[in-house]
């Protein structure tokens, strides 16, 4: 019997039988459950690829051979077999196992992966090196029904056909994104699963497999032989055929015979295959089997219930931000609210329900959710593009060229804009100003929920594109008097002297605290930014009426409002003694907690109090 925590390498499934084998599947489902419910993570994604998993190494030999999970979040069972399952309990908390592959954690990570939809372009391109270097590992993408709504997925199927490399696709197809998947790919796996005949005559099929060249015979026979061979019939004429695929599926994905049957067939295969094989997201744990939308992503819960340990009822900013979408959209008919496949995350549901017209799930395709909202914009619609900072990078030409080339009045609300926390580097959002601050467009920062309110108010009665960046932490209500949003103007929130602290967004409360401890000494000017670009005319007077001048920001130093504000003091020969901007390294920021990942940066009120004694003495002032 294998333990799942003591398995060190792949290799020691090689010599267990289908029976052990799906035994073992038992107990790493057993291991996941009770794991992740300690340390949260994605729970259902990989309780419905465990099969899949495991017969998989079971045939290939990884790492020689390539395995590269499209997102990666459902790369545990890969984890687990790779001998990582030891580690479990570090799972996504700062210094340990990453929530995702990555290469530097295992060489059996091929490929580093977070964004969805890439897992065909990286393993073509790992393809056609092995075929340029004359070497002869195997390559298999896996990609979920829901990721194949990316388009970056069908630009590599359709190089694939060019270069008739020897490529396996899995397709795990459990009819979910992280809701249910969208759009006619969709459809049309549906229709495939549920087809009665599960297609065609046996005919058909063998004349099908006659077509693959010198394996299609020995596949025939397998097939033929196969006492429900009809479980593998090749679909003709289906869609993956027509853009030069070979075809082959659907396969219960919770089968291990049939999986290991289908795949030691498949890895003796010339050319690029689809192997389409069907799973039940969160199998094996009836709670996320019914709900696989809320078991997703998961903190710690309760086994027995399903409920979170720690139920965090505070609103957060995308709560504020749908709330406020809901409102308006009564208000205003031709107000719309686009989202690529992340409506419950984005805080769009309410809308979703009520303005079921004006409410577009575009699958994960966040360029097309761009180009689209322009669309709309130039024919009259007000779009509202909701989304995660990291997501939006897909779409920096759209954004430039399609809508902000042409002014157009699209809404960006750009949620979990800076530190996200235990997803890690492939989710931070970090580089969304240095993408945002390009010609015509207008990036807001709220610090609190009333002016993330006021702050889509004002986007949506104004002409011409506005990003709006909040962060993923809880919303803060805001303190003391209310200053309305004066357009273009930042908030003074209280008048010192010498010293300008100038908050972006969710840096306002540290700002504030530096405040307090610096007062008995010095009274400095503190503000909250507001409009982070353009630079105003307001804050560049306020920074050239103070010697000192600290900028904070969730962001990477290049390109950050900090970066832009100092470019444009330099224009305006505005030279203070000092200039500091108290953000992120221009580096790849790994996964921890919030607070944990800002400590690592000095970004905490006590070192950045002592820096900035530092700094101004140093310049002579005190
Ligand atoms: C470019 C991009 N947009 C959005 C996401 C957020 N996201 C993570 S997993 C996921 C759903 C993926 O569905 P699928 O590929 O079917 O995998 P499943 O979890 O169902 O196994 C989404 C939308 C992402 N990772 N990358």
């Amino acid at each position: 019997m294998i333990n799942p925590i003591n398995i060190r390498s792949a290799r020691e499934l090689k010599k267990l039988k289908p029976k052990e084998l799906e035994k073992l599947c038992g107990d790493i489902r057993e291991f996941l459950i009770n794991s992740l419910s300690k340390t949260g993570g994605h729970l259902a994604s990989n309780l419905g690829v465990v099969e899949l998993t495991v017969a998989l190494h079971a045939v290939y030999d990884c790492p020689f051979d390539k395995i590269i999970f499209d997102v990666g979040h459902q790369s545990y069972v890969h984890k687990i077999l790779t001998g990582r399952g030891k580690n479990f309990g570090t799972l996504r908390k700062k210094g340990g196992l990453s929530g995702f592959p990555k290469s530097s954690e295992s060489p059996s990570d091929a490929f580093n992966t977070g964004h969805a939809s890439t897992s065909i372009s990286a393993a073509l391109g790992y393809c056609a090196a092995r075929d340029i270097l004359r070497q002869n590992y195997r390559v298999v993408a896996i990609i979920g029904d829901g990721s194949m709504t990316g388009g970056l997925a069908y630009e590599a199927i359709n190089n694939t056909s060019r270069t008739n490399t020897d490529l396996l696709i899995i397709l795990n197809d459990n009819q979910m994104s992280i809701s249910e998947n969208v759009g006619a790919l969709s459809r049309y796996l549906n229709e495939v699963r549920t087809a009665p005949s599960y297609i065609g005559a046996k005919a058909d099929v063998s004349n099908l497999l006659n077509r693959i060249p010198l394996f299609g015979r020995h596949i025939k026979r397998f097939i033929e032989r196969a006492k429900d061979g009809i479980k593998y019939l090749l679909v003709p004429g289906g869609i993956f055929e027509e853009l030069g695929l070979i075809y082959i599926g659907p396969v219960d994905g919770h089968d291990m015979n049939d999986l290991l049957s289908v795949l030691n067939k498949v890895k003796l295969m010339k050319g690029s295959v689809l192997l389409h094989v069907y799973t039940t997201k969160g199998k094996g744990y009836t709670r996320a089997e019914e709900s696989p939308s809320e078991f997703h992503g998961v903190g710690m819960f309760d086994i027995e219930t399903g409920d979170p340990v720690i139920k965090n009822d505070s609103e957060s900013y995308s709560d504020v931000f749908g709330a406020e979408m809901a409102r308006l959209g009564a208000q205003k008919k031709n107000l719309c609210a686009i989202t690529a496949a992340m409506p419950v995350g984005t805080g769009l549901s309410d809308f979703a329900n009520r303005f079921p017209d004006r409410f577009f799930d575009v699958g994960i395709a966040e360029s097309h959710a761009v180009t689209f909202a322009a669309g709309m914009a130039k024919a009259g619609a007000i779009p509202v593009v909701a989304v995660y900072a990291t997501f939006l990078q897909r779409a920096y030409d759209q954004i430039l060229h399609d809508v902000c080339m042409q002014n157009l009045h699209v809404i960006f609300a750009v949620d979990r804009a800076g530190v996200v926390g235990q997803d890690g580097e492939t989710h931070q959002g970090l580089f969304d100003i240095s993408f945002l601050s390009i010609p015509n467009m207008t990036v807001l920062a709220p610090s609190n929920k009333r002016e993330l309110a006021a702050m889509l108010e004002y986007a949506v009665g104004r002409k011409g594109p506005v990003a709006i960046r909040y962060p993923k932490c809880g919303a803060r209500a805001h303190s003391g008097n209310y200053k309305p949003l004066v357009p273009g103007e930042p908030e003074i929130v209280s008048q010192g002297d010498g010293i300008v602290l100038l908050a972006v967004g969710s840096m306002l409360p540290l700002a504030l605290e530096i405040s307090r401890l610096l007062k008995p000494e010095r009274l400095p000017t503190v503000v909250n930014v507001r409009f982070v670009y353009p630079i105003s005319e307001q804050m560049l007077a306020l920074s050239a009426k103070h010697r000192d001048v600290f900028v904070f920001e969730e962001h990477v130093s290049s390109g950050g409002f900090g970066s832009l504000l100092l470019n444009a003091m330099s224009k305006r020969g505005i030279r203070p003694k000092t200039f500091y901007n108290f953000c992120l390294p221009d580096a790849y920021v790994e996964h921890g907690g919030r607070q944990e990942i800002l400590d690592t940066y000095g970004l905490n009120a006590k070192e950045i109090y002592y820096e900035i004694l530092r700094l101004t003495k140093k310049t002579g002032v005190n």
